[in-house]
């Protein structure tokens, strides 16, 4: 079964959007198999948007991203890498459409609630920089076969 690495920003935290964004893919019928409020230390930002090192936006980037605790996850399911990027919505704010996360929520670009993977490989890579192998569950849903 796919995984993907999901979190919610420290702006999503702040404006207490965990609940809501938890419930959209809980009703999408994807799988919660972990999770944990933490804050982003420096290292795990720079790992985590290395592909984003020299751009303008960089600094900025991982500054927010180290600013305040994050909602870390990792949810499971068929197709959950680019289905979780449709339920997100766009990168650009003025680009996401409504009905998603972002365009339902956000304002700007730089202060967009979540992240999520935008490849297996990312998502291997995200969920190893904030999950050790045994934080993860494995368990089963009779639901799963109707989804
Ligand atoms: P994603 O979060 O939709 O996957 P990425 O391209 O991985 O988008 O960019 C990571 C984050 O960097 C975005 O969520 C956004 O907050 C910020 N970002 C990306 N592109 C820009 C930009 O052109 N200007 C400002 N911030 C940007």
């Amino acid at each position: 079964m796919e995984k993907t690495f999901l979190m919610v920003k420290p702006d999503g935290v702040q404006r207490g959007l965990i609940g809501e964004i938890v419930k959209r893919f809980e009703q999408k019928g994807f799988q919660l198999v972990g999770s944990k409020l933490t804050v982003v230390t420096r290292e795990q930002a720079e790992f985590h948007y290395a592909e984003h090192k020299g751009k303008d936006f960089y600094e900025r980037l991982v500054n927010f991203i180290t600013s305040g605790p994050v909602f870390a996850m990792v949810w499971e399911g068929d197709q959950v890498i680019p289905l979780s990027r449709t339920v997100i919505g766009k990168t650009n704010s003025l680009e996401a459409a409504p009905g998603t996360i972002r365009g339902d929520y956000a304002v700007h670009t730089n202060f967009n609630l979540i992240h999520g993977s935008d490849s297996p490989e990312s998502a291997e890579r995200e969920i190893g920089n904030f999950f050790q192998p045994d934080e993860l569950l494995t368990y089963s849903k009779v639901i799963q076969q109707w989804i």
